[in-house]
């Protein structure tokens, strides 16, 4: 049999731990021939809730898992890990300012980063889902100068999953048919869902750009303030679509994605596309043999490359900020 695959998911309480540990011991997110042992990092408040999770986590008798940790310690939570899910972090509270926010999770991703540095396996992939991702990843990546800077990835497949949804409704076709759509950017309001490029049913579909007051008016700020929407229905922030995003992003990674499709990614900018290299910016991105490969050669058009502008200078100001701060 093979050998379990090591999977830490900081935050692991959380609403969406709850939502994501049940899918990874499942075998959903790395496929249904490799065992899975699961490493739950909590801070100690967060240690009781985490033990709960576990014991329900055991009573699925799940013949991919392996095994369940539970700590308050990042060095024992990244130990050899190969998979890290940070989804644990500071969410901003009322009156917060950006540079508040940015400092408290600083806190957070910085000695992480130095714990997987430290102790995480060779082949470690890390995606960043707690918020401010992007920038959190960027704090992470920095703080951890041995692994190779492509291994931190921040999660904009909710985005990118939220866009698909919008697409296949105003066509009319099942989800499965729509490709080739983009989230570039920041994973903010700032964000820009790109329809330029996509088919439907394996042609062009033009019309779903013609209609330019459909496009910025609806479709793009729809997308952008999906999680504001879901919170005022639901009375709590996504969490099992924010999971569901997180499997998708992981499998993809591993297992490469579709022929002729892509998806979207925060990935480390090696400057395609004028975004600033080492920047962790959304990009269109196919991975094959475990690693991401921004798709290249995409025409931007005007409206594109405004849109895509201001989303990263809005990286580069959090960047700046963080730096600014000492934290990367
Ligand atoms: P919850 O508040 O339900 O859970 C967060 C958990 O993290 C808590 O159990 C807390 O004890 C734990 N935690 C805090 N600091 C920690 C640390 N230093 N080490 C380990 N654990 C720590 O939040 P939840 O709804 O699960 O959301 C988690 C994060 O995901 C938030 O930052 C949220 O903003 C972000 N999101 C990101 C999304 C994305 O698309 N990238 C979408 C969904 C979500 O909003």
């Amino acid at each position: 049999t093979a050998t379990p695959v090591t999977v830490t998911v900081t935050g692991a309480a959380g609403q969406i731990g709850y939502a994501l540990l049940f899918r990874i011991a499942s075998g959903q997110m790395l496929g249904p021939d490799t065992p899975v042992r699961l490493r739950l990092l909590e801070i100690p408040q967060g240690v009781k809730a985490a033990e709960g999770t576990a014991m329900e986590l055991d009573d699925c008798a799940f013949p991919l898992l392996a095994g369940i940790d539970i700590t308050d310690d990042a060095r024992a939570g990244f130990d050899g890990t190969n998979v890290a899910l940070l989804v644990g972090a500071r969410p901003r509270t009322k009156g917060m300012e950006r540079a508040d926010l940015l400092e408290a999770n600083g806190g957070i991703f910085k000695p992480q980063g130095e714990a997987i540095n430290a102790v995480a396996a060779d082949d470690v992939r890390v995606l960043v889902v707690g918020n401010p991702a992007n920038t959190n990843a960027l704090i992470t990546s920095a703080n951890a100068p041995d692994v190779p800077a492509d291994r931190f990835t921040a999660m904009t497949r909710l985005d990118h999953n939220r866009a698909l949804t919008q697409v296949a409704r105003r066509a009319g076709v099942p989800v499965d048919e729509v490709r080739r759509l983009t989230i570039w950017g920041n994973h903010s309001a700032t964000q820009y869902p790109d329809l330029f490029h996509v088919e439907v049913g394996g042609a062009p579909a033009p019309a779903l750009v013609e209609d330019e007051s459909w496009l910025l008016d609806d479709f793009v700020p729809t997308v952008a303030t999906r999680g504001a929407a879901i919170i005022e229905a639901r009375g709590a922030s996504s969490a099992a679509s924010a999971a569901n995003a997180a499997v998708d992003h992981v499998r993809d990674w591993v297992q490469g994605t579709r022929e002729g499709d892509w998806t979207s990614a925060g990935i480390v900018s090696d400057g395609s596309y004028g975004v600033p290299e080492g920047l962790v910016s959304s990009f269109p991105v196919t991975s094959r043999g475990g690693a991401w490969e921004i798709v290249q050669g995409l025409e931007i058009g005007d409206l594109s490359r405004e849109r895509i502008d201001r989303s990263v200078a809005e990286l580069v100001e959090e960047r700046d900020a963080v730096r600014e701060l000492g934290l990367v």
